[in-house]
């Protein structure tokens, strides 16, 4: 069982899409619960990807390769992380932030939201703070959920919060950021409502959030 992930990790990281699939749907055929192949395989992957384009031992394009494989396992995933069988617990805006294109980690708490049947108005990426809380208002959501993983782009995320504050929407509206740069220090410091360090404890923050309006 461990090797089909370790391979699956492998494909990952050497950008090999057509090998991911194979591997994920051995993974899932082979009974291995989908938060595991995703703990276990697929975000160490691009963590490794991270790591090595750093120091320059891979390239951009090699980076695009392994995302786009990354997006094919997520494709297969999908379907067993979402349940479509449960009434909607709440709306949640989400998106990554303006100037910023990474929406691995945004798409995985968008999958995870569906799943825990949060009904989820995704917004893509390059979102600007005005179509965040047009978003929201239109929608009538409770909170609005920010990804940014270049720390050019997390200071976004403050004008999101102060947006929602000068139209006066602050207790209409939560806030909750994340993203690898992101800190809980840096949230408190912009004053978003909630912060968390991954997609699964983003759902558990969001529900909280939700409650208490
Ligand atoms: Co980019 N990139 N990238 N990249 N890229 C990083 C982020 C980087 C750390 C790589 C490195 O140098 N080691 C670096 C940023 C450095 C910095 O700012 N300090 C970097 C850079 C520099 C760049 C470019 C500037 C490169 C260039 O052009 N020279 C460029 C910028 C483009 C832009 O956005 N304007 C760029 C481009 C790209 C690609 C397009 C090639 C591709 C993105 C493809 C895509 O997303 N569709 C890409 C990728 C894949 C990465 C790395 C390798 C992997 C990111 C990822 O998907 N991780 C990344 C290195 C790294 O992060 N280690 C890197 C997996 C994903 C599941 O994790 O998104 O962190 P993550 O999500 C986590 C948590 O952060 C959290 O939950 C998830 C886990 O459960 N989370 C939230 C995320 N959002 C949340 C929201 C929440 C709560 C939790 O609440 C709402």
């Amino acid at each position: 069982m461990r090797e089909i992930l370790s391979t699956l990790s492998t494909e990952i990281q050497n950008g090999n899409d057509a090998a991911v699939r194979e591997s994920t749907r051995a993974a899932i055929d082979a009974g291995i619960a989908p938060a595991e192949i995703l703990d276990q395989a697929l975000l160490p992957a691009m963590a490794v990807v991270g790591d090595r384009f750093r120091v320059h031992e891979i390239f951009l394009p090699d980076v695009l390769l392994a995302a786009r494989a990354m997006h094919a396992a997520m494709a297969l995933l999908k379907p067993l992380l979402v349940r479509d069988d449960v009434p909607p617990s709440g709306r949640v805006v989400v998106g990554t932030v303006v100037g910023d294109v990474h929406d691995i980690g945004k798409n995985l708490v968008a999958t995870l939201l569906q799943g825990a049947g949060f009904e989820v108005i995704d917004l893509g990426t390059d979102v600007s703070p005005d179509r965040f809380v047009d978003a929201a208002v239109d929608a009538g959501a409770p909170v609005i959920g920010m990804s940014a993983l270049l720390t050019t782009t997390m200071i976004g995320m403050r004008d999101v919060v102060d947006l929602v504050r000068e139209r006066g929407l602050a207790g209409t509206i939560a806030t909750i950021v994340g993203g690898a740069p992101v800190t809980a220090e840096f949230a408190r410091e912009i004053g978003a409502d909630a912060w968390a360090a991954d997609a699964p404890s983003a759902v558990d923050r969001i529900r909280t959030l939700i409650a208490g309006r």
